[in-house]
């Protein structure tokens, strides 16, 4: 067995996560405001629309932070250590990551990702265009504690975790990810990470509104794949897609919300929901510089540089593994 062979047999299988993805839904479809894990939006479809979602004009973050991550490049890139492993948490597409393996000289990288065919896809892309590198996707739930490949042993570990996903999570959630990101990425860990930041309510109400509804169908999709993976019987036009920005915590919620009183069933199943009741798919934390720096420190990381673009939009982050 070579070495990427041994990476993806460390990896979890695929039906241990549709188990997981069973488990969940059952509970957060049981429960009172019912809700489903923003994790479970990407599938290949899921992945697709997401992808679609950061070409939209309204959604400024991806764009942002690419040009955070271009203007820094030669920055980052001193942060990085040399002959490094990249963990790249939540690995989707590649392009934030080519911006770095252009700059930096990287011994590995790791994409780890709950959707495995998506990042193997994608690794396999970036094996054409980088062929001296070596590439060990993990096909892992990054939120729950996973094993490096072995290959990575001697090297150090830099974390890559751009997007602002670190806003799906409540913020005691985000301070687990943090400590056991640190956990994972072993001593003198570094970590280059993507925040978004708060703004102009009309402008981030726009970004999770698009008149083209791309939004609404990838928040629609994780009924389709509950449909479709486990045996759910929604009606995907009796739910519509909302978007609202909760001040006082801080955040974009996502909703679906029942056009009617109605029942459906999965896994054996019965979930009955009112006229208006909603289902909470998704919370997007938004930070000030402060606020995040905060997080971090209390975390067990120290903040060494915080770049924003001119408009002050987004926000990347160079934290260092602190004593
Ligand atoms: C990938 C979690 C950063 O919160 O902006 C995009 C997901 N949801 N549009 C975000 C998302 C609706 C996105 N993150």
């Amino acid at each position: 067995m070579n070495v990427h062979a041994a990476a993806l047999a460390e990896a979890h299988l695929p039906d241990e996560q549709t188990s997981a993805f069973a488990r969940d839904a059952v509970e957060d479809l049981s429960r009172h405001p019912k809700r489903l894990s923003p994790k479970y939006f990407y599938d290949t479809t899921g992945s697709e629309l997401f992808e679609a979602i950061t070409r939209l004009p309204e959604y400024y973050p991806t764009r942002t932070e690419l040009s955070i991550l271009k203007d820094r490049a030669g920055e980052i890139a001193a942060f990085v250590a040399r002959a490094a492993a990249l963990v790249e948490f939540g690995a989707g597409a590649t392009t934030k990551v080519r911006l770095l393996l252009q700059k930096c000289a990287i011994g590995a990288y790791v994409p780890v990702d709950i959707s495995g065919d998506f990042i193997r896809s994608q690794a396999d892309g970036l094996r054409k265009d980088f062929p001296s590198l070596a590439v060990y996707p993990v096909a892992a739930d990054f939120t729950a504690p996973f094993v490096l490949p072995k290959a990575t042993a001697g090297m150090p570990k830099v974390g890559f975790f751009p997007g602002s996903t670190v806003g799906n999570f409540e913020p005691h959630e985000a301070c687990r990810f943090l400590r056991g990101a640190r956990e994972i990425l072993g001593e003198q860990a570094r970590m280059i990470i993507g925040v978004d930041l708060e703004k102009d309510e009309r402008v981030l109400y726009s970004a999770y509104n698009d008149p083209a509804g791309m939004t609404a169908r990838f928040n629609l999709n994780v009924l389709v794949r509950i449909n479709r993976e486990l045996g759910g019987n929604f009606d995907t036009t009796a739910f519509t897609h909302r978007a609202i920005y909760n001040r006082e915590q801080h955040r974009i919620e996502m909703h679906l919300i029942s056009k009617k009183a109605q029942t459906v069933r999965m896994l054996g199943t019965s979930f009955s929901f009112r006229q208006g009741e909603t289902i909470h798919t998704e919370n997007s934390y938004k930070y000030s510089i402060e606020r995040f720096g905060a997080l971090a420190r209390g975390s067990g990381w120290k903040v060494c540089e915080s770049w924003t673009d001119d408009a002050g939009m987004f926000s990347v982050h160079a934290l260092l593994a602190s004593a």
